[in-house]
């Protein structure tokens, strides 16, 4: 036979799937196996979702580089954009599945498998989930390799060509010639059949995916955290000094002194925000201590409520980055709570967890030392902690930068030594000890901004928490260092803003700023990259003086 002969493919026994068909049969069935193990998973635990879990456990591989550079990259969207990612690899993998089954369902029912196994492999490494949970990736398994299976049936009834085109002569009469199959009941030699039939089996099976998707996420939901944080009423018994009108200078560019809760910046590994009512919250305090303690919410309410304004700070801040913000926590002495369970000599770290198993190792100097204002904090600016902000019970030590200090959802805390023990960042080669680096940002004028030539404010903010801040320098071009306005200081565990008017000839210009804390150090122009113990250096900005 010659190229130019035409020969069909029914005609030479093994007939195919029509292209989109084929993506269909892929596409949909990965669909309905996500959505089934999403509805399972959120009778156990939502986490044990498969899509959740691999997504987890991808963040938790993923080289800190690559982590940081999404963190710097998409900021606070990091999550949607690794969520949206995997859905794109995953959809197309499930395309790639069906268009590799044109001939028969095997490769597709191996990779539908085979996704279904990553799910099972991604629930059962994930820290905090139980063995129960990995019901939720077995049934996307088996409902994946099933879907695909009955689907790519129906989808063999599909003619190859064009509707219209020769469908009386569909592939499945063909196909099964040589015996009797389940769908030999139907009348296949009735036009268009076998098209209808999978476009509205198809259909239907996608519509079904995704209502159970939908119900799983909101059965899944059903753990009304709202409703436990709108019961809760905080007054504290010592409230924070109100802070003054002079504590920023938000006219001239400065951030405001208090950070709202919406705009408070967020920083954590979890892709979900956990759920955790505050009737549910156990806390344990047990390890190098004389007697273990459990205690729950009501408890921490019957203790002494502090109000205190402090300054939280992520160690990834780039120098002149956007990772730090200011609040009125409110919460009870966790000096207090170690001192009473006792800590036994030679614990130097607190190991605390969160309930998604995030892990993390506060000195315990840090906690323990005199006036102390490490907090088991429950409140934010008046209200319960937000749901992100770590909703019921969070840690804050001031100082000390949030990877070794501040636990959202905390739920665990052992006192045990920084020879026995590595929390999360420590293993991904982040420091053991992070104390918070003085430092200082320039707000105005913005990167390559306009601004007229002649009188100019620059102001921004400067911080050394537990020091204070003493003074902030800026200089221009290179020149002189300038002393700035600070702001009113509240106290040494906050922020400070810093002003300076200058007059300046229209052309490009450098400004440099630097802190100087009650210490008495300096900042030096020597720059640190963020890993392991933050980022240091002048906050360096290039504007232009409009003549
Ligand atoms: N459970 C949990 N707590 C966590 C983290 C986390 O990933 N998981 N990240 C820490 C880090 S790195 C920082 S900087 C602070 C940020 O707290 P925020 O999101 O309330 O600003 O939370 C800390 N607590
Ligand atoms: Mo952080």
């Amino acid at each position: 036979m010659n190229a130019s002969t035409p020969v069909r493919s029914s005609e030479t026994a093994v007939p195919r799937l029509p292209l989109w068909a084929a993506a269909a049969v892929g596409l949909i069935a990965v669909a309905a196996a996500l959505a089934a193990g999403h509805l399972v998973a959120a009778l156990i635990d939502p986490f044990a979702s498969p899509f959740l879990a691999v997504g987890n456990t991808a963040i938790d591989l993923t080289p800190h580089p690559v982590k940081d550079l999404a963190i710097r990259t998409f900021g606070e969207h990091d999550k949607i954009v690794l969520l949206a990612g995997m859905a794109c690899v995953i959809a197309a993998a499930a395309v790639l599945s069906g268009l590799l089954s044109r001939r028969g369902p095997l490769p597709g029912t191996v990779l539908a498998a085979t996704l279904g196994v990553l799910g099972v492999a991604a629930v059962l490494t994930r820290p905090t989930l139980g063995p129960i949970a990995v019901l939720a990736p077995l049934t996307s398994l088996v409902v994946g390799v099933l879907v695909f299976r009955w689907l790519h049936r129906l989808a063999r009834h599909v003619p190859v060509g064009k509707p219209g085109e020769d469908e009386s002569k569909p592939v499945g009469t063909t196909v099964d010639g040589a015996g009797p199959t389940r769908t030999r009941a139907l009348d296949w030699s009735v036009p268009g059949l076998g098209r209808r039939r999978f476009l509205i089996t198809s259909t239907a099976v996608a519509a079904a995916a995704g209502a159970t998707a939908v119900t799983g996420q909101l059965v899944g939901g059903r753990v009304d955290v709202e409703a436990s944080r709108r019961s809760i009423r905080l007054t504290p018994d010592v409230t924070a000094p109100p802070i003054p009108s002079g504590a920023d200078f938000t006219g001239d560019g400065t951030p405001k002194f208090i950070t709202s809760n919406a705009d408070f910046y967020r920083v954590d590994t979890a892709l979900s925000v956990p759920r955790l009512r505050a009737q549910d919250w156990r806390l344990r305090v047990h390890g190098l201590v004389d007697r273990e303690l459990v205690l729950t919410y009501d408890d921490l309410l019957n203790r002494p409520l502090v109000e205190k304004t402090i300054s939280l700070c992520c160690v990834s801040n780039e120098v002149g980055g956007p990772y730090i913000s200011t609040t009125n926590f409110i919460g009870v002495s966790l000096s207090d709570i170690l001192a009473e369970a006792g800590v036994r000599p030679g614990a130097d770290q607190l190991a605390t967890r969160s309930v998604d198993g995030w892990t993390c190792g506060t000195p315990v100097e840090d906690i323990m030392r005199p006036g102390s204002d490490a907090l088991l904090a429950i409140g934010m600016n008046g209200e319960p902690l937000p749901a992100e902000h770590g909703f019921p019970v969070r840690m804050v030590v001031p100082g000390l930068y949030g990877f070794v200090s501040a636990t959202k959802w905390l739920v665990d805390a052992e006192l045990t030594t920084f020879a026995d023990f590595d929390a999360y960042w420590v293993k991904r080669d982040w420091a053991r000890r992070a104390p918070i680096k003085t430092m200082s940002r320039i707000d105005r004028p913005k990167p390559f901004e306009q601004v007229p030539a002649g009188r100019f404010v620059v102001a921004g903010v400067a911080w050394a928490q537990h020091r204070g801040v003493d003074k902030v320098e800026v200089r221009v071009d290179g020149g002189p260092w300038l002393t700035t306005t600070l702001s009113t200081e509240v106290n040494v565990d906050t922020w400070r803003m810093w002003r300076a008017e200058l007059d300046l000839p229209a052309g490009s210009h450098t400004v440099e700023v630097r802190a100087t804390d009650r210490t008495g150090y300096t900042q030096t122009s020597d720059r640190a990259e963020p890993i392991p113990d933050g980022a240091a250096g002048w906050h360096t900005i290039v504007f232009t003086a409009r003549p």
